[in-house]
């Protein structure tokens, strides 16, 4: 079976002649083959370099130690819940392929799975020409509706008709998959306003 992240790193750690220029070499491309990004790879493995040598911590318990403090440092927590007597609208933003559509399937899988029922996609990426078939795949596999538009309608629409269905069933929660925005383009995310 393929291993998981914590695995690659648990057996990287459990080599024998840990500490080497490899070991950090192969430890960057595992940060990196885990979704942590080029750079911060490289930054959070520079900074575990510069402390081990600095300490002078060869102990690989104490390595682990040090790179759980450096990792947990960049990650950052908000607590978002649906609540639980209203109809929410939430809207995925973000630039192209940085995991607007995939996350709302997952979010949606997980609010279902944690006492949110009424969960609804709205497919307002009708920009993109495979969005809504995409959308609609990950929505047939984790049984949740999806509501859609032809490619190229108005997103707006898209999400008060999701609105809509959602709000025949009672409170819940929408998840609205939308096109690639600069969300710094303040025109852009503007000509989402109506969705309020
Ligand atoms: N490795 C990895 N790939 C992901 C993740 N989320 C999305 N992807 C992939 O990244 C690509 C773009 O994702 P997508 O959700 O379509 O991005 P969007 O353009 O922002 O909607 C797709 O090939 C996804 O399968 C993730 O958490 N990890
Ligand atoms: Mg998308």
């Amino acid at each position: 079976m393929k291993k998981t992240f914590g695995e690659k790193i648990k057996a990287l750690f459990s080599k024998k002649s840990s500490v080497t220029e490899q070991f950090y070499e192969e430890l960057t491309d595992l940060l990196v083959e885990g979704d942590v990004g080029a750079k911060a790879a490289f930054e959070i493995v520079d900074e575990l370099e510069e402390i081990c040598s600095k300490n002078k911590i060869k102990e690989e318990n104490q390595i682990i130690e040090e790179l759980k403090k450096i990792l947990l440092s960049y990650v950052q927590q908000i607590d978002l819940k649906p609540e639980p007597e209203h109809q929410n609208v939430w809207m995925v933003l973000g630039v192209n392929g940085v995991g607007k559509t995939t996350s709302v399937a997952k979010l949606a899988k997980w609010f279902m799975n944690h006492g949110t029922d009424n969960v609804v996609l709205a497919s307002a990426d009708t920009f993109r020409a495979a969005a809504i078939e995409q959308l609609a795949m990950h929505g047939e596999k984790i049984g949740v509706r999806v509501v859609s538009h032809q490619h190229g309608s108005d997103p707006s629409s898209v999400v008060f008709d999701a609105a809509e269905a959602l709000k025949a069933k009672g409170p819940g929660l929408v998840l609205a998959d939308t096109a690639g925005r600069l969300h710094n383009k303040e025109n852009l995310v503007r000509a989402l306003q109506k969705f309020d």
